[in-house]
């Protein structure tokens, strides 16, 4: 009995590690002109993207109709994390970053019209929902009971015990990161409502207006937008539902309009996600260019 177990785990290590070096060596293509956009594979979503920065970024590369190609796979930025994006064989980790550099190299700017004030206002916005709020949205997701079927979805096609070791592994992780972080030093209540407090807070400066600043969207609206998706809509059971339909219905409204604003092809991007499954994850499936 000992002995199949030392196999299985012998085996599942082969596997993993053979699973490893393809992801490191798999081809990818070379588009000289558009950007390759590195994001995590849309079938572990139930919507377009349950997560905020990739969305985020995506939704940027629209607003400034820059030419774009996603790829999905488990290959991550040399920061260890997604979005990552490739220009012209050169590699740039994070969104944020990424957006200063195609701000430069295209010339755009989404926040030209914005007032050095408003311009403050945004980067608190984009900073308190990336950088707080965001955990309790990874809480949700990884640690609790609210995140069961997402967890199910991101893992479900692997096998035991593989499946086990990746989920142990991925909920250590993110314990730990939420921890170092502080949200996690918080009870689930407590979390809850830390989110709902940032939520409220961004509800109150959108106001009945279309975008966060008016008639025309910024960078923070890219944010919003992708943080309500990667909650509310990725999470219907979840508390942050709750908070919108109670205390901040227009965060809803917003989003449905930077949807119907940016993604007119929402349907047939998601018919993207079944493609994005496992075999393609070892060397990336790409999708189609947007322009
Ligand atoms: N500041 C980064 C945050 C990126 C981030 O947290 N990405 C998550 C996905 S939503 C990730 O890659 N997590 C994997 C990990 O932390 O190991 C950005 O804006 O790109």
């Amino acid at each position: 009995m000992e002995i199949a177990i030392y196999i299985c785990i012998a085996g599942t290590s082969i596997a993993f590690t053979y699973f490893l070096v393809r992801l490191k060596t798999g081809e990818r293509p070379f588009n000289p002109g558009t950007v390759i956009l590195h994001q995590i594979p849309r079938d572990l979503f139930t919507t377009l993207s349950g997560s905020p920065p990739c969305l985020k970024l995506e939704t940027f590369l629209r607003m400034t109709k820059i030419r774009y190609q996603n790829i999905y796979s488990v290959k991550t930025s040399k920061k260890g994390k997604y979005p990552w994006i490739e220009f012209n064989q050169k590699e740039i980790a994070d969104s944020n970053f990424c957006i200063r550099f195609l701000q430069k190299e295209f010339h755009v700017d989404v926040d030209a019209h914005l007032g050095p004030t408003e311009k403050a206002i945004r980067h608190s916005i984009r900073t308190m929902l990336e950088e707080n709020t965001y955990w309790a949205l990874t809480y949700t997701c990884w640690l609790s009971d609210y995140g069961k079927e997402y967890r199910e979805r991101a893992l479900g096609r692997l096998f035991q015990p593989l499946k086990y070791l990746v989920l142990y592994r991925t909920q250590k992780k993110f314990k730990n990161m939420l921890w170092s972080h502080g949200m996690g030093r918080h009870t689930e209540q407590e979390i809850f409502e830390i989110a709902e407090k940032d939520l409220v807070a961004v509800s109150e400066i959108l106001g009945p207006k279309k975008f966060l600043f008016g008639d025309k969207p910024c960078l923070a609206d890219a944010s919003l937008f992708a943080f309500i998706v990667g909650s509310a809509w990725e999470h219907p059971e979840s508390p942050f539902v709750e908070f919108i339909k109670s205390k901040a219905q227009n965060l809803q409204e917003h989003a449905l309009r930077v949807k119907e604003t940016y993604y007119p092809d929402w349907d047939e991007m998601r018919a993207e996600k079944a493609k994005s499954c496992l075999p393609y994850l070892i060397s990336g499936f790409s999708g189609a260019v947007h322009n």
